[in-house]
């Protein structure tokens, strides 16, 4: 307080010498300023609450009779537990981390036990690439009334192959990737990571002993109740994998990774899902058989250019031998090449978008399938784990879109979560306007997660009519939803769609739907003919084409 008045009374001191010395329009720039000042300063300090802002997704409520919120709002995790139709499921959470990271996953374990496994107790999972120490096991079990267990991986799930590791091109891949400053691109560790995480965590025994599990990383936070079974929803309306946060990934990490993909595709004979269009973006702008026409057209807005050269091009050849146009086109045409779009494949495109796989509850047949193991495989031999550093999120996502439809995708938007410093959370849901109805009081299983009346964990945030959460203290940061809108947009937009073939935006808003070739066609040619009758009639009156523009 002292501090503060000292500063004032200086501020004042200024402010009059200011008034004295100098003209009165100083006067008001200096002013003028320091209020700037003083407002910036004021919203830069303000937390952002997205309560308080209308415009956001947050404040939309997407229903599609595809995929939809299981719960909104809370239940009593007895009463759910004790219905006659409830299922408990085979189900684990799974976990690869280090011997130093207690901590880290400590936070992560008391945030989900006191959000979630206090009522359900599922088991867990823990991975090490070495054996993790007695007293690492000892604290963790301290966690949980749950079981745990803890499994090391052999060397043929950690390991980059034999010939691999020893060879000069893969140090020197390593190095290349960190001079380039591509992220964790040197770190050899971070690469087998990805890679063990892209196609082999779910041959460990531990898993292979549960039809479902839940992914979860050290420092990783949950903001809201979860009081129901996500496992048990997921079965109950056939979902097999869900997500928290879709994303787009950093191209240089994955600059071959579709290349691959799509001849995987090719080779197989293989007839993708409709999830599929959710990670490309398509160049199949016409509906035509016409291979020709369609490598020379990428985009909407060249079609109607190159079916008029087309058009002359066919009348030069069928009546008008000296038709200025059509010989205009027709070396046009010969002068140029196809157009290259760097990373088209088979018309094809990966637009980045990724589930970030840092969570994941799914199926472990999802990814444990021949299909699926064979899609990795391929990607193995590329090289691309360590030629380039290929994360298991965007392998994950594009296998995903190869084998499943967008139905069998749940994405849990009712479950607020923090990995690193992206996060998602939900509003609470209000009850069908009755204020709080949606919102049960939160009673704990264990004493050690009891919350104190009037303590910050008992001050959830209030309610909405848009919401789904249950009794959640979000973040007063900027929502993933809304400062990495991009693949949100296009998952929204093909859930939402009552038609998802009828869905055709890519990530930039723009239109690659197919256009309707011989309606294009015909109204060009109509255009074209009319033209060139104008242009007859101009002969006949003596007037030539050039003098015609300026009339
Ligand atoms: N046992 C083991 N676990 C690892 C190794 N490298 C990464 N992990 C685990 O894999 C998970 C993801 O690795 P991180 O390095 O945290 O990757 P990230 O979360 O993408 O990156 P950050 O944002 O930096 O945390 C964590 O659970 C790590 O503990 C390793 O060499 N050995
Ligand atoms: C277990 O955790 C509690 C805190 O939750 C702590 O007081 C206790 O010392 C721990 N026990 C062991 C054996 O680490
Ligand atoms: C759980 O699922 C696994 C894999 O399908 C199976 O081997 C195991 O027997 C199941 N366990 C129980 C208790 O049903
Ligand atoms: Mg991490």
């Amino acid at each position: 307080m002292m501090l503060k008045r000292r500063l004032v009374k200086l501020l004042l001191f200024i402010l009059e010498e200011v008034f004295e010395r100098c003209n009165g329009f100083l006067f008001v720039l200096v002013f003028a300023s320091i209020i700037t000042f003083i407002v910036i300063k004021d919203t830069l300090s303000q937390p952002y609450d997205r309560t308080q802002h209308k415009d956001t997704y947050a404040a939309f409520d997407f229903k599609s009779k595809r995929d939809f919120p299981f719960v909104r709002g809370c239940v009593d995790p007895d009463i759910y537990s004790h219905d006659s139709e409830y299922i408990r499921q085979n189900a684990t959470f799974v976990m690869l981390t280090k011997n130093d990271e207690f901590e880290e996953v400590k936070k992560t374990m008391n945030s989900l036990e006191s959000h979630f496994n206090q009522w359900y107790n599922y088991p867990y999972v823990f991975l090490n690439n070495v054996d993790f120490t007695d007293e690492f096991k000892e604290n963790i079990r301290n966690l949980t009334k749950a079981e745990v267990r803890f499994g090391t991986l052999d060397e043929l799930l950690w390991e980059f192959p034999d010939g691999v590791r020893d060879s000069f091109e893969f140090h020197q891949r390593l190095v290349d990737q960190s001079d380039r400053s591509i992220m964790y691109g040197g770190m050899e560790s971070y690469h087998k990571m990805c890679r063990f995480y892209s196609g082999l965590f779910y041959k460990h025994p531990l898993v292979q002993q549960h039809e479902w599990y839940w992914r979860i990383e050290p420092d990783v936070e949950f903001f809201c109740d979860l009081t129901y079974d996500p496992f048990f929803e997921m079965q109950k309306s056939n979902k097999k994998y869900g997500f928290a946060i879709i994303i787009p990934e950093l191209y240089w990490t994955v600059a071959n990774l579709f290349r691959y993909t799509r001849s995987f595709i090719r080779e197989n004979d293989i007839v993708v899902g409709s999830l599929w269009k959710l990670f490309t973006r398509s160049y199949k702008v016409l509906d035509t058989e016409d291979e020709e026409l369609q490598k020379w057209v990428n985009f909407e807005k060249e079609i109607d250019d190159k079916i008029s050269e087309m058009i002359a091009i066919e009348h030069l050849i069928e009546f008008d031998t000296e038709d200025d146009d059509g010989i205009e086109f027709l070396i046009r045409r010969a002068q140029s090449k196809y157009p290259i779009i760097e990373d088209k494949f088979d018309d094809e495109e990966y637009n980045m978008c990724h589930f970030w796989s840092n969570f994941e509850i799914a199926k472990v047949e999802v990814f444990d399938n021949d299909l699926y193991n064979s899609y990795f495989e391929y990607l193995e031999k590329s090289g691309g784990f360590w030629k380039e550093r290929w994360g298991d999120a965007p392998v994950h996502s594009l296998g995903l879109g190869i084998m499943l439809n967008l139905a069998d995708v749940h994405y849990f938007r009712d479950i607020g979560y923090r990995h690193s410093k992206l996060h998602h959370c939900p509003r609470n849901w209000d009850g069908n306007n009755k204020r709080g109805k949606g919102q049960l009081p939160y009673e704990e299983k264990e004493s050690r997660f009891a919350r104190q009346e009037g303590s910050l964990k008992w001050n959830y945030d209030k309610t909405s009519e848009f919401g789904s959460g249950c009794r959640c203290i979000c973040p007063k940061k900027m929502d993933v939803e809304d400062s990495s809108y991009q693949c949100f947009e296009k998952w929204i937009g093909m859930v939402f769609f009552d038609n998802e073939d009828d869905y055709n935006f890519e990530l930039d808003g723009e239109w690659t739907g197919k256009v309707d070739t011989n309606k294009r066609y015909k109204a060009v040619k109509k255009d074209f003919l009319r033209y060139k009758k104008e242009e007859d009639d101009w002969v006949k009156k003596g007037i030539k084409v050039g003098e015609a523009d300026d009339l």
